[in-house]
């Protein structure tokens, strides 16, 4: 359905996006969305969606449906103890997606090409819904360089392992490579919704290394294979400590580079759930991991509380 001579690289105009989209999107009548279960003959996007403003991300269902209805509280939504959120997404199989006012709630799965896809058929949404100035935030678990469990990182910019800061991915046979920086000020803002008084866990701006695997890619000693020694993981996470880095997860590299290349202001939200410089394995209790993994949600609440109500 794309027809022949689409001008490459031209710049949106509809939807507010600055960067440069595919210029054959609004050749494709329709557009589906396929791991969203969605298409734009029926539905009708600029009417569900055209009010977005914030679209946060995580790596679980469970948890993005708890935000939803978290969000949907803090910002003042709920209609009445009833009200239950669809999920928009069921119809894909592989996503899900709450809708909350002007906040789309979304899970992403693990690591950089579950989070790429999404992100593809999320800023597809935003063209054709002509969303304004939309903002995205993943919110996530991560491991700690040298910073105590229970502490929330904001990231600056995401690295590979290579610490290079830029996100590759290969293109018929070419590797093309894509900045990974992130939003400094949004970082900022997001930071100053966190109260070194009354929340008792500290929050930081910091490098963030993206992994493409959990085990041998995050330098774990526990994975089923594992070809280093002790002494070579101790010296890898010291160097990332002496390079400023403070957490690793999974997503951070194409959610920085696809979010950047569509103009849209990004920023990801991390709680450490172990120090890496003290070992591998993952035993806290999980009431204390769930307890954990409210304060991204808290933080980026107050964020969009914020946005909608003072600013
Ligand atoms: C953090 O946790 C997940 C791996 O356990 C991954 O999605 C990430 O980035
Ligand atoms: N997520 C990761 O990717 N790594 C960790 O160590 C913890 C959570």
């Amino acid at each position: 359905h794309i027809k022949d001579g689409c001008k490459k690289d031209v710049e949106v105009k509809e939807s507010s996006l600055k960067g440069l989209l595919n210029p054959c999107l609004k050749c494709l009548k329709p557009d589906t969305l396929y791991h969203l279960g969605l298409d734009t003959e029926t539905t009708d996007f600029p009417k569900v969606f055209g009010d977005v403003r914030f679209v946060c991300m995580g790596g679980t269902k469970g948890r993005m449906e708890h935000f939803a209805y978290y969000v949907m509280q803090e910002i003042g939504l709920k209609i009445n103890a009833a009200t239950q959120l669809r999920d928009m997404a069921e119809a894909g199989n592989r996503f899900s997606m709450f809708k909350v006012g002007p906040v789309l709630c979304v899970s992403h799965g693990i690591g950089c090409p579950s989070i790429s896809i999404l992100l593809h058929e999320l800023i597809k949404i935003m063209y054709h819904a002509k969303c304004q100035d939309p903002v995205f935030i993943r919110l996530g678990t991560c491991g700690g360089i040298g910073v105590d469990p229970g502490t929330v990182i904001i990231s600056s910019e995401a690295v590979d392992g290579r610490l290079d800061s830029f996100h590759e991915i290969i293109v018929q046979g070419s590797g093309e490579k894509y900045d990974s920086q992130l939003d400094e000020n949004l970082a900022f803002d997001i930071k100053l919704c966190h109260d070194p008084c009354k929340d008792r866990y500290e929050a930081i701006i910091g490098k963030t290394l993206c992994a493409h695997d959990f085990y041998e890619g995050q330098s774990r000693l526990d994975g089923a294979f594992c070809e280093y020694t002790p002494e070579q993981k101790k010296a890898y996470l010291e160097q990332l400590r002496s390079q400023d880095i403070k957490n690793i997860e999974m997503e951070s590299l194409a959610f920085a580079a696809l979010t950047g290349r569509a103009g849209i202001r990004s920023a990801v939200v991390c709680v450490a759930i172990l120090n890496r410089l003290k070992g591998d394995q993952i035993q806290t209790p999980h009431e204390v991991l769930i307890k954990w993994e409210k304060r991204p949600q808290e933080l980026v609440a107050r964020y969009i509380r914020k946005v909608l109500y003072f600013s």
